[in-house]
């Protein structure tokens, strides 16, 4: 049994930057007993980044000593998991998989807004385009547990987030410890 050890789920909520993974942890961790974890956050935090990226112009993630850090944390369960990319955990860590997905005319403002321009912008606005995410989520855990979410209205994340609060509460009846 892939999630035994856990009394609470985990969720991953991935995609493409600026899809709403941020918001929709936040409301997610206001609205149930989990804890939402910022990859971005916890990387800088733990100082898994190394040397600076010209061509990307981000620093370069140490991905070992940030899943080190992460191990514990997980094997509690009940975490939501923030990250622009699905490919880099272990699939055992999850029991559900959320990709948000975002218009690619909606989602060039967004970035924008956030001060993305140039080369970062485009492969930003590539990667919705071409599904690379939801790509990278499908191979990377069973099928059945990924899962594909509209985000480009406040109406669309919060009845996201109702249908995940209910899907946790399900999750907890279902797997009772007795
Ligand atoms: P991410 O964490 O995926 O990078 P975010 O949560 O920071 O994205 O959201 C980016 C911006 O878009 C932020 O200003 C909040 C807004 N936003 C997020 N989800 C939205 C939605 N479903 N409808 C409208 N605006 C949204």
């Amino acid at each position: 049994m892939l999630n035994s050890q856990r009394n609470a789920p985990n969720i991953l909520i991935t995609g493409t930057p600026g899809v709403g993974k941020s918001l929709m942890s936040r409301m997610l961790s206001e609205k149930t007993d989990l804890k939402w974890v910022d990859v971005s956050k916890l990387a800088t935090e733990n100082a898994c980044l190394d040397e600076f990226d010209e061509e990307y112009q981000c620093r370069v993630l140490d991905e070992e000593k940030l899943l080190n850090g992460m191990e514990n944390l997980m094997n509690e369960g009940g975490k939501i998991v923030d990250y622009h990319s699905a490919e880099l955990f272990p699939e055992r860590w999850f029991d559900i998989v959320f990709v948000l997905r975002t218009d690619n005319t909606i989602l060039y403002d967004r970035l924008k807004e956030r001060g993305y321009c140039g080369k970062k912008l485009e492969d930003n606005i590539d990667c919705e385009i071409f599904q690379t995410i939801l790509e990278e989520a499908k191979e990377s855990y069973r099928e059945e547990i990924v899962h594909e979410l509209m985000s480009n209205s406040l109406e669309q994340l919060a009845d996201n987030v109702l249908v995940i609060c209910q899907w946790v509460e399900q999750w907890k009846i279902d797997n009772q410890q007795n």
